[in-house]
């Protein structure tokens, strides 16, 4: 059987990323399209997140923090070897499902998930080459010059440790008001306007830092657009299930968005 697309959702801690993929499984199952949600979060509390397959059923972050006398993070680090051991038998859960759509939640923590060797094993045994990344921006950092560059940054090196297409979505955009979600636009269809944003500034170390890394990313490649969303009213759904069409069947964007020209 096909690999079903499968989509990783990433994203700094409470960027929206567990609401999004239930509002985007249920989306999906209104337009009449087979969606199945796997938690690879060892970590997750939320009751209402009701994955369809969930990594807890094999490990858990609480029972790491008491079995080793872990903390959190040091739990997350040992949660993500576990999964990589347990991954052949979670991707068995997930094939008899027969789903063509795997939406994945991973952890809060975006840098104990995309940083980790043990991550990179897990999205190759499970989905191989039908795999899309979707950074979500938190529009709490978004909507600042600064914050946004941070955000960019962050995106990259997300998308260069998994070397996959990546899809930019704006979070919770129904927290913007109509001025600031034409700037976060503006900022991400036109790099030369989050520079100058920058540079009006006070000129501070953090815009000049900001700065130099905009031209960094300036010259890693072309950017994609931002899509805004938000899973609180159900807008940008339809956006977004088209993007990652358009990756799962081709052409140009299925190169990463950020990639170099030459390898
Ligand atoms: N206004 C608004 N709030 C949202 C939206 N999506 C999520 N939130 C809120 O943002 C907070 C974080 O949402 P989560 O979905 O838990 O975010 P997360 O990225 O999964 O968080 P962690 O896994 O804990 O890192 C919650 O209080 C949500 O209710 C949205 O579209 N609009
Ligand atoms: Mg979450």
């Amino acid at each position: 059987m096909e690999e079903p697309g499968t989509v990783y959702f990433t994203g700094t801690a409470g960027a929206g990323k567990t609401t999004f993929v239930r509002a985007f499984a249920d989306w999906m199952k209104n337009a009449g399209y087979e969606a199945t949600i796997l938690n690879l979060d060892p970590g997750a509390e939320n009751p209402d997140l009701a994955p369809d397959v969930d990594i807890r059923e094999w490990v858990r972050l609480d029972d790491l923090q008491d079995e080793y006398g872990l903390g959190p993070n040091g739990a997350q680090v040992a949660a993500a070897d576990m999964i990589a051991l347990k991954i052949f038998e979670v991707k068995q859960a997930v094939v008899e499902l027969k789903t063509d759509y795997l939406l994945v939640d991973t952890p809060g923590q975006v840098e104990l998930f995309a940083f980790r060797e043990a991550s990179k094993a897990i999205v190759d045994a499970l989905s191989g080459d039908r795999s899309i990344l979707a950074f979500l921006y938190d529009p709490a950092l978004a909507r600042t010059a600064a914050g946004f560059v941070s955000l960019l940054m962050l995106s990259a090196t997300v998308e260069f440790r998994f070397r996959l297409p990546m899809v930019n979505v704006l979070a919770k955009s129904d927290v913007l008001t109509p001025a600031q979600l034409a700037e976060v636009r503006s900022w991400s269809d036109e790099p030369g306007e989050v520079y100058d944003a920058l540079t009006r500034d006070p000129a501070t170390l953090d815009g000049q830092l900001s700065s130099e890394l905009l031209r960094a990313i300036e010259s890693m490649g072309p950017l994609s657009g931002l899509l805004p969303t938000s899973s609180k009213d159900a807008v940008g759904m339809d956006d977004f299930y088209r993007a990652c069409q358009r990756v799962f069947l081709g052409g140009e964007d299925l190169e990463p968005s950020h990639a170099p020209e030459t390898e």
